[in-house]
């Protein structure tokens, strides 16, 4: 059975492609999946894309992927900055997490500067646009083949 990568979307991600274009792009969150599920196609790869506004619904995704999924990518939007629960619940998966933002949060607000998340994840994305979801999809696919030997 092919193995599963999850990409979760936190809070207000549902409105890419409608505001802040400036910051965030063009893309609909959509049209980034489906450019992931061809990415997953090619490396045989399960795809679970998910978004919530809800903290608790993330805590709980993170801990379903911890027995279903050999990796996850995770967009955690403003409770990167805020939320010690979603990091606590990434540090008991023993598996690639690749943290991403679609904006360099470095070059923003001082309150963006701090994640929760990147001192548990594998690796940190931020910058790249909607074409960071592609290379952070790429980043797991390649440590999730590596740590399976193929
Ligand atoms: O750059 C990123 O990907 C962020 O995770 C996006 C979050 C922000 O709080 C983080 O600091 C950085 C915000 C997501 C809000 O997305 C919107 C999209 C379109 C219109 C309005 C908000």
């Amino acid at each position: 059975m092919a193995e599963k990568i999850m990409v979760l979307n936190g809070p207000n991600l549902n409105m890419l492609g409608t505001r802040e274009p400036e910051i965030y792009g063009y893309d609909t969150l959509a049209d980034i999946e489906g450019r992931l599920r061809e990415r997953a196609a090619a490396h045989g790869l399960e795809l679970d894309f998910r978004q919530t506004n809800h903290e608790g619904e993330l805590v709980a995704w993170v801990q379903e992927a911890r027995t279903t999924c050999a990796g996850v990518v995770i967009n955690p939007a403003a409770y990167t900055h805020t939320s010690v629960a979603i990091r606590d619940a990434l540090v008991a998966c023993d598996f690639p997490i690749v943290e991403l933002h679609l904006s360099n949060t470095h070059q923003r607000e001082t309150f963006r500067h701090h994640s929760y998340v990147s001192a548990v994840a594998t690796g940190v994305m931020s910058g790249f646009g909607p074409h960071g979801y592609e290379l952070a999809f790429e980043a797991i696919a390649r440590m999730v083949k590596d740590r399976a030997g193929s």
